[in-house]
């Protein structure tokens, strides 16, 4: 994909982003979506579950070098993670029962700490991406970053209408949060080498299922084409 700035919008598929053609640190937000120890890092939630995780790690750098840029030029960063309160009483039965399947029982004691429950290691956020002071973090029980949270009402308190998306699980909590983002009329991009799944076929499929019908929830760019054209 060629990567050179066109004013205003970001070379991306199938059109280019956003419609609007009016991008600025005002009304657009990065959301950094999971990056936590659980998905990405030695044993947690995913490593226990047996997946590669290389291919979880692999968009680390990429976010990096966006998460940087973004920082630089003022836009909103948003970050989320997945887990549950320390008496699962927001986990429901058949999402511990499904876990406990797969030799990964969320609530389950592991080596990072208690598999996806807040406030423990393997639930926090990798230091590589970690937070900076003043950035919003928001803390989901679900796939889903808008189900159970306020990440509607901060945007749209602050004035976004842009959401660049990013962060894994590509097929699962990014695809279920930019599929609720459409709905809800935010225009939006993913980053697609900025996000990795558990299988590279699904990762393939959730990326291609956005550029469907001209843009089914939004478009597909990546980190050299966004950091080219970034106002
Ligand atoms: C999953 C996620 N895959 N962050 N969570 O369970 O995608």
């Amino acid at each position: 994909m060629p990567v050179e700035n066109i004013t205003g919008t970001i070379r991306s598929a199938p059109y280019e982003w956003p419609y609007s053609g009016d991008l600025r640190p005002e009304n657009t937000a990065l959301i950094i979506i999971d990056m936590q120890t659980d998905f990405c890092g030695e044993g947690g939630y995913v490593d226990a579950m047996g997946y590669d995780l290389s291919l979880t790690r692999a968009p680390i750098e990429p976010i990096k070098a966006v998460l940087a840029t973004m920082r630089n030029k003022g836009y909103q960063i948003i970050h989320t993670r997945e887990g549950h309160r320390s008496d699962l009483s927001d986990l429901p039965a058949n999402k511990r029962w499904r876990s406990q399947q797969i030799g990964a029982g969320i609530g389950d004691q592991g080596p990072c700490g208690r598999i996806l429950v807040r406030g423990e290691v393997g639930w926090d956020i990798i230091d590589e991406l970690y937070p900076s002071p003043g950035e919003t973090i928001i803390d989901k029980p679900g796939k889903g970053s808008f189900y159970a949270t306020d990440l509607e009402l901060i945007p749209r308190t602050r004035g976004i209408e842009n959401l660049i998306l990013c962060g894994i699980t590509t097929d699962v909590c990014v695809s279920t949060t930019m599929r609720e983002a459409n709905d809800r009329g935010f225009e939006c991009l993913v980053l697609e080498d900025c996000c990795g799944a558990t299988d590279k076929s699904n990762h393939d499929a959730a990326i291609k299922m956005v550029t469907m019908q001209g843009g089914v929830f939004g478009a597909v760019s990546n980190s050299q084409a966004l950091i080219a054209g970034l106002p």
